[in-house]
């Protein structure tokens, strides 16, 4: 960091809840105590012990941490180490994640596809509208799977995926299901929440409009003749970076049905159909034919259940290839359990043999144990309630055993730094949110806080790894729309992918990564796809976990 000192006092840039832990950690120098000072004022305010330096081995730093959680009284503040150096401006206010919370669901709105943004939602991010796919080609490929190849079929809606413009159904299942699970957890939370999209004021809060706008995208995906699921609508290539009406007129396809497909597919639905229940004003038919979609889907599955994707010789376009198929089978039987009752899904679930694991698009098992958590008081008795609550509390209590060991109080291990560790940080967030959310151990909230706190600040890097949030955040995504609008700022309220030391994207960038340690390999460059992409499936966990931690620190 050079001559900026205040980077070596790594800190959530957001800050916190009156009633949250606080800690920060100091990389730097020989001092024994800090301060924390009145972001204005420069008055002190509070006196602690650095803790004993330690070392953090993703990022080979020796760090102390400054535990200040008993400073409570709203304000803005910094933190000051040997009476001089002062870190970013943070705030301990009711309510802290309130703002990041609604950018975070408003960055959907901004990746939208197939419809204008214009001003009056999207402020300086206004845009035409691009991909409409209103007639989308079914590829070629495995063609007895398909609808009579060469068929037109319309699939317009959706968000893009990322960066680029395609739209993936096993990363849409993961990313809308986060969403819905916010909302089934926290109804009052987004209650009265206004994001200022075109559906606000409707009668649905803003959080089911958002994830409305892929649902019904999802919906156009399923073969109505078979109840199978095309993996993903794309070009054959990725799209140059331009803005999304810019790009150059290239056909869409719809290409291969998949068993993962079938069954995030048939996990979504059901679950949206359960949550859309109670809107049937609104919607009328809809969580009905959600939940038909559902079961047509997993019977698809039941009668293909080997159908790995790959890409076929001439689409070059982001894959989501997972053969291991047994979580999904098994999140899938869980959502059709809780919908409709039935024991036989139940037993599909194979619950004994069923892990739980921090999720992604991959590794999907623990949603079903989220579900089933959520849900544990009205399931029939077929249910095993107590191995829910193990496998919850079993995944918490190993996750707060890293954090509790680790230097820089963090769940993270080094293995966890893969291409989007920012969203395994907040993967882990979630599953320490749901320990805590059943037996109220406290070490499972502050870990979850950390995870928080860590993608805004206290990480090895010093960024904030959600744009348009905080004192430092990350300026440059590879984000199509941010890279050609032309304006400064990118477009606001995504969280990149982060530092993982793979760098699968050296031969695309001008300049090298500044690090290589797992916890550093970071590179703030549109180029760089590998580290600082955005993704739908990444966001998902960050609208969870602001929301969670607001609603359940509140004093
Ligand atoms: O499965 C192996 C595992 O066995 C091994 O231990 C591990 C070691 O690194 O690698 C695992 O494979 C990784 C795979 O993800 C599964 O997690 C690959 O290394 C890694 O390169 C791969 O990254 C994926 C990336 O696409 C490239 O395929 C990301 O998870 C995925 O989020 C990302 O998704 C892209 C879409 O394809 C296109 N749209 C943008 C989106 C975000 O970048
Ligand atoms: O923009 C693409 C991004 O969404 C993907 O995650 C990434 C990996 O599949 O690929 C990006 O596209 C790049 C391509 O792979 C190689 N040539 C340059 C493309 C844009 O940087």
């Amino acid at each position: 960091f050079g001559a900026d000192a205040s980077a070596a006092t790594r800190i959530n840039q957001v800050g916190f809840e009156p009633q949250s832990e606080k800690l920060a950690v100091v990389t730097d120098g020989t001092a024994s105590s800090f301060e924390v000072v009145a972001a204005d004022t420069g008055k002190t305010v509070f006196t602690g012990k650095l803790g004993a330096p330690a070392l953090w081995k993703p990022s080979a730093e020796t760090v102390r941490l400054a535990d200040f959680s008993a400073l409570k009284t709203p304000g803005e503040y910094r933190i000051k180490i040997d009476g001089q150096t002062l870190s970013d401006r943070f705030a301990i206010r009711d309510h802290a994640y309130r703002a990041l919370n609604a950018a975070a669901i408003k960055a959907y709105y901004l990746n939208r596809a197939s419809i204008a943004l214009p001003p009056q939602y999207a402020g300086a991010y206004a845009r035409p509208a691009g991909h409409p796919d209103d007639k989308v080609l079914v590829h070629s490929s495995a063609a007895s799977r398909q609808r009579a190849e060469g068929s037109v079929l319309s699939s317009p809606k959706g968000w893009y995926d990322a960066g680029d413009y395609n739209k993936y159904i096993v990363n849409s299942g993961i990313s809308t299901y986060t969403l819905l699970a916010a909302f089934e957890h926290f109804p009052q939370y987004f209650a009265k929440q206004n994001l200022n999209i075109p559906e606000s004021g409707n009668g649905l809060p803003d959080i089911l409009n958002e994830a409305l706008w892929n649902l019904d995208w999802m919906l156009t995906m399923q073969d109505p003749n078979d109840g199978g699921v095309y993996h993903k609508l794309t070009n054959k290539a990725f799209d140059g970076m331009e803005m999304p009406d810019q790009v150059k007129p290239t056909p869409r396809y719809v290409v291969q049905k998949s068993t993962a497909a079938a069954l995030d597919f048939a996990a979504t639905m059901a679950t949206a159909g359960r949550i859309f229940k109670a809107y049937e004003q609104q919607r009328p038919g809809l969580s009905a034919r959600m939940m038909a979609a559902a079961e047509t889907a997993w019977n698809w599955a039941q009668a293909n259940p080997a159908v790995v994707f790959r890409n076929p010789a001439d689409i070059k376009t982001g894959e989501y290839g997972d053969a291991q198929l047994g979580d999904e089978f098994a999140w899938a039987a869980a959502e059709l359990y809780i919908g409709t009752g039935k024991d036989s899904y139940y037993r599909a679930i194979k619950a004994d043999q069923l892990p739980a694991t921090t999720p992604s698009w991959s590794d999907v098992g623990a949603l079903a144990w989220i579900s089933l958590a959520q849900h544990r008081a009205h399931l029939t008795p077929a249910a095993d309630r107590k191995l829910i609550e193990s496998r919850i509390d079993g995944l918490a209590a190993s996750l707060a055993a890293n954090w509790k060991a680790s230097a820089y109080r963090v769940a993270m291990q080094e293995k966890d730094f893969v291409w989007g560790s920012n969203a395994t940080v907040l993967n882990q967030a979630m599953m320490l949110l749901q320990g805590y959310r059943l037996n109220g151990k406290a070490d499972y909230l502050n870990a979850a806080q950390s995870g928080l706190d860590y993608v805004l600040g206290r990480n090895a890097t010093g960024y904030s790894f959600v744009t348009g949030i905080g004192a430092r955040p990350a300026m440059h995504p590879h984000h199509r729309p941010s890279a050609a609008d032309k304006l400064a700022a990118p477009a606001p309220g995504f969280l990149v992918g982060g530092p993982q030391p793979g760098q699968q994207d050296k031969k695309d960038c001008p300049v090298p990564y500044p690090a290589k340690l797992p916890a550093t390999s970071y590179l703030d460059h549109v180029c760089s796809y590998a580290s600082n992409e955005i993704a739908i499936n990444w966001n998902a966990p960050l609208v969870y976990v602001s929301a969670a931690l607001d609603q359940l620190t509140a004093g």
